[in-house]
């Protein structure tokens, strides 16, 4: 994984519409796109991932409309980038399933996420366990070069390189092999409660998690009671301090200075908490008000999601008779 981004470089990623983003998800992947976009950059909400989750069809429905608004409430401009539903492109489910055929069952059972997912719940879906293929199709189909993605997708992007090569070896050059790109700053951000975990929408505790929906009261009292350590030197060090040093990393993304930086200016640990918190909800204010409006309009939110649509699905279908054709289907 590198960490630049250039212009005009063609990019893909998505993000599953199951509930309102965090702050893990605006720093790792949201507020980077919006950074990065370009007539080159797709970006989809991926309602078929989402499958995967239980998850009530009208409740998926409307959350998938929350993710669109989302997107361009975090800054992405469908006039610039191209910004669509996955299930609206149907090339999606079908390279997955050329795919399947070429990932192997082994492969795919060493899939940290899936062995955390799958060991948390009885009789999950096999979808769970192919999830990365979908994801490998995501971006084998827009030919991409860079995928901006959180820390946690890590392997899922190394899966996808393997695949397109495994592919391009035994059918012929069909794939762009992609790379993962991470943020400078937060590209992890941990839970709040437990910086031994991420925070995740699925998993972290009310308290652990920082919705985009909070309001700077709530703000205020998960970052006051996020867990640090006893010795209250703030020092920015992942291994002895990762709460702290979370804390610090989530200062350095929204302020643009190093978490070192920061650690610099204080020396109480109550200092850089109020602080924080006040800019954490300065920034996210305009950002959710901004959510509220679109999501209001649903008329100008179709007329987006069409658009996305039709823009996707020239590039997608090209790629998917290219593969198609070179595995030998008529
Ligand atoms: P779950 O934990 O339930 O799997 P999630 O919170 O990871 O869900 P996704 O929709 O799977 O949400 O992720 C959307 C994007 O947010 C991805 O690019 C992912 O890498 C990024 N992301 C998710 N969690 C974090 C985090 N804690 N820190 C930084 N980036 C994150
Ligand atoms: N698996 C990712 C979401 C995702 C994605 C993609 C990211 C699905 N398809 C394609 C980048 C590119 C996740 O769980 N965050």
């Amino acid at each position: 994984m590198h960490c630049s981004y250039y212009g005009g470089v063609r990019i893909l990623s998505g993000i599953q519409p199951s509930g309102t983003p965090h702050l893990g998800n605006y720093l790792g992947a949201l507020k980077q796109w919006a950074d990065s976009q370009n007539s080159e950059a797709f970006y989809c909400v991926v309602n078929l991932h989402a499958l995967t989750l239980q998850i009530d069809p009208e409740e998926l429905r409307s959350q998938t409309f929350d993710g669109v608004a989302w997107l361009l409430a975090s800054g992405l401009d469908p006039e610039v980038c191209t910004l669509f539903i996955q299930s609206q492109v149907p090339y999606h489910a079908q390279l997955s399933w050329l795919l399947e055929n070429v990932a192997t069952f082994g492969e795919l059972s060493r899939m940290t996420q899936f062995k955390e997912k799958a060991s948390r719940q009885d009789g999950y879906r096999a979808g769970l366990f192919t999830y990365p293929v979908l994801m490998a199709a995501d971006i084998l189909l827009y030919n991409a070069q860079e995928v901006p993605v959180g820390d946690d997708q890590r392997q899922h992007l190394e899966l996808t390189r393997e695949i397109a090569e495994r592919f391009n070896n035994r059918f012929g050059e069909t794939f762009t092999l992609p790379v993962g790109v991470q943020p400078k700053s937060a590209a992890r951000v941990m839970d709040l409660q437990d910086p031994s975990r991420k925070m995740s929408k699925s998993v972290s505790s009310p308290l652990g998690s920082l919705s985009l929906l909070d309001d700077a009261k709530e703000i205020d009292k998960k970052i006051k009671k996020a867990v640090t350590d006893t010795d209250n030197e703030v020092r920015f060090d992942w291994e002895n301090k990762p709460g702290l040093s979370n804390l610090l990393e989530i200062f350095s993304a929204f302020s643009g200075e190093t978490p070192e930086a920061v650690a610099e200016r204080y020396t109480r640990y109550g200092d850089l908490k109020g602080d924080l918190s006040a800019l954490v909800a300065e920034s996210l204010a305009p950002i959710t008000a901004r959510y509220h409006e679109l999501r209001a309009n649903t008329n100008q939110l179709n007329e987006i999601i069409d658009l996305g649509a039709e823009k996707a699905s020239k590039v997608a279908s090209a790629t998917y008779e290219r593969a198609a054709k070179a595995m030998g289907l008529i």
